[in-house]
């Protein structure tokens, strides 16, 4: 109740930097002590509209609690920034559902310790992991028709330019692609149907941003000669996760976004000055949003007209400004958009890609069909693509839609949510002096980065929540030492004025998400041992092999009892632990630890892992289930004896 009634004094505190101060004064203790005491209908007599501002979001609130025992009605998948992993979140409650281990490891599930992670994640020639780090901006879904089909989720790491697949049903990171001759891979989105082929209406292509222009190949050369550097634009295979093609352009690449025609493929860029250095970065009026011409690109490659890096396979294309200047062959477009733009987004109905103005206080609203216009050589000039530039605030960054011509952008510097109408938007730029593209704006705490709503990069955006991502929290929670948690705060968005539901926390530092109508996702809650070609498929097949100083172990987990009572190895030897849990029943699953051995794993009902290391130190030590499983849980553990 005093997080209530703070957040509320928060709220309206006037328009001024207080509000965005850390706060703590007696006054507002004692206002909230007050509200506290007097109760609602007291409140609500307060003359300064404090209180009767805390009764609106007391009833706002409580109508979207999830009540024990209830669900909740939306998926949020979520980036995690640094701490390389997805996240799912349930909305509205914001209740962290899981966490799923992508780039990082994760000792709960033994992601990176067993060896099929491993073998996802990418391993050195002595078997040790290539990478344990990542940094995890984007998620965005797999699409049928414009809409999710949940299957599969793609997530980009930043530090090791690498692509990442889940698959929905297990939720489960199941493949990662590294790609080539990037660095800082940045925004990434699927395609929504083929190009060329109408009957393909399903994603079949992830589209890749890099920010970070390197020499190339990467190889020691050009080290001191910037000018020499570019960036590409990478496609990934949906399925094969195998790369595709790369686009060579001018400046850099931000954030994606993808046509619902299947057609184009949309980055913002800050820096087509190729700036190596902060100034230079910042040093031109119009950076741009550049539009790739997927079906030409595609037809180029097919025609031969690419090229490759270093010993890098991988087709790559011309996508320079010179190279491109005849709009009838362009593969690339670049519409100018005021300085240093940030994120792009596509409007649900597929008409208008918004650019987040950044620097500039604006959003830039560029139609689909102009892009497509200019493409055929039918449009004067590439910024004759934009159809509104509204003034928003100040830093917007990103946008989202409610699939009713309204959209919300995030000011990051304001740290407001503001609601504004594209179609107000653009008859105002034609030059209705009438037109008010702002409709509302609401505070938010603080410093919002994404913002993102629900079913809102569908065709079935349905204008119920939005969830701002805010990049600092201050006082909003209890302190825990220097790092702050990050605040999520979901908006409702279906009436005219935004309110405000909740605060949750979020473990630093999420970026991008996506809220997802939980109909839309089917799990599979137990898995089908069949599935695991390494399986231990019945009790009596526990065993121990030795070939040479390889000693293979084969048992089973049924709760609560491992399928041996020891292993015993000698000093030295190569050992490999296959551990099969045969339990059937949801919710069932073991754990596998290794005293003193920093061997840590899980095995869900009816999977199959296994982890390899060196028996390095003699002794016993003891093997115990990390999960709790049954009463007998403290006494499933058997023995690991080392000989000398
Ligand atoms: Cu704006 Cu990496 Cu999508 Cu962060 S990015 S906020
Ligand atoms: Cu098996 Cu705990
Ligand atoms: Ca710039």
């Amino acid at each position: 109740m005093s997080d209530l009634s703070k957040e509320q004094v928060n709220n309206d505190l006037p328009e001024d930097e207080g509000r965005r101060k850390f706060f703590g004064t007696t006054a507002a203790a004692s206002l909230a002590g007050a509200g506290l005491v007097m109760g609602l209908s007291a409140c609500k007599q307060s003359e300064n509209g404090v209180a009767g501002k805390a009764a609106d979001h007391l009833e706002g609130s409580s109508k979207f609690e999830v009540q024990p025992g209830k669900l909740d009605s939306y998926y949020s998948f979520s980036s995690a920034g640094h701490n390389g992993e997805m996240r799912i979140y349930g909305i509205p409650s914001g209740r962290t559902l899981k966490r799923i281990p992508v780039f990082n490891v994760d000792p709960m599930v033994g992601w990176g310790i067993t060896n099929e992670s491993k073998a996802i994640m990418g391993t050195n020639a002595d078997g040790s992991l290539k990478y344990m780090t990542g940094d995890t901006h984007h998620v965005h879904g797999s699409y049928t028709d414009g809409t999710y089909n949940g299957k599969y989720l793609w997530t980009n790491d930043k530090l090791n330019n690498r692509l990442a697949r889940i698959r929905m049903d297990r939720m489960e990171c199941d493949a990662i692609t590294d790609i080539p001759n990037v660095q800082g891979f940045h925004g990434i989105f699927p395609d929504k149907r083929d190009p060329v082929d109408a009957n393909v209406n399903f994603t079949t292509r992830v589209f890749c941003g890099s920010e970070f222009a390197s020499p190339k190949p990467n190889d020691g050369r050009d080290t001191s000669d910037p000018t020499k550097w570019f960036s590409l634009f990478t496609c990934v295979d949906a399925e094969s996760m195998e790369v595709r093609w790369q686009v060579r352009i001018n400046g850099n690449n931000d954030l994606v976004a993808t046509s619902y025609d299947g057609k184009l493929a949309a980055s913002n860029q800050y820096n087509t000055e190729n700036g190596a250095v902060l100034a230079d970065m910042m040093s031109v009026e119009r950076d741009a949003c550049v539009f790739f011409n997927i079906e030409r690109i595609e037809a180029a490659i097919k025609a031969g007209k690419s090229f490759t890096i270093g010993n890098t396979k991988v087709p790559v294309v011309d996508g320079t400004i010179d190279a491109n200047k005849d709009p009838k062959t362009a593969l690339v477009c670049y519409v100018p958009v005021p300085k240093n733009p940030h994120g792009v987004n596509i409007s649900p109905d597929g008409k208008y890609f918004v650019c987040s103005g950044k620097l500039s206080p604006t959003a830039t609203v560029i139609e689909t069909e102009l892009v497509h216009k200019w493409f055929a050589g039918e449009l004067k000039t590439e910024r004759d693509a934009v159809v509104a530039e509204p003034e928003i605030g100040l830093g917007p960054l990103h946008t989202a839609f409610d699939g009713k011509g309204n959209a919300y952008t995030t000011l990051f510097l304001d740290s407001q949510i503001v609601k504004w109408n594209v179609d107000k938007a653009i008859a105002q730029f034609k030059g209705d002096k009438s037109a008010q593209p702002v409709l509302d704006r609401i505070d938010v705490h603080y410093q919002p980065g994404h913002g993102y709503s629900s079913m809102g990069e569908t065709k079935e955006a349905d204008g119920k929540f939005f969830n701002s991502g805010n990049k600092f929290s201050k006082d909003r929670f209890l302190p825990v030492g220097p790092l702050h948690v990050e605040t999520e705060q979901l908006i409702d968005i279906s009436g005219e004025k935004m309110q405000l539901i909740h605060d949750h926390t979020a473990y630093p530092e999420p970026h991008d998400a996506i809220i997802v109508r939980a109909d839309l996702v089917k799990t599979k809650q137990v898995s089908d041992m069949n599935d695991y070609p390494n399986a231990v498929k019945s009790m009596s097949d526990n065993r121990i092999e030795r070939k040479g100083k390889k000693v293979m172990v084969y048992m089973t987990s049924q709760a609560p009892n491992f399928g041996l009572s020891e292993i015993k190895v000698k000093h030295g030897d190569d050992v490999t632990i296959t551990v099969t849990n045969h339990d059937k029943v949801e919710d069932l699953t073991h754990g596998f630890g290794i005293e003193n051995y920093n061997i840590n794993f899980i095995v869900n009902p009816q999977e199959t892992h296994s982890v390899s290391f060196k028996a390095n130190k003699v002794g016993v030590y003891w093997i115990y289930c990390t999960h709790f499983c049954h009463a007998l849980h403290l006494e499933m553990r058997m023995r690991f004896i080392v000989e000398a």
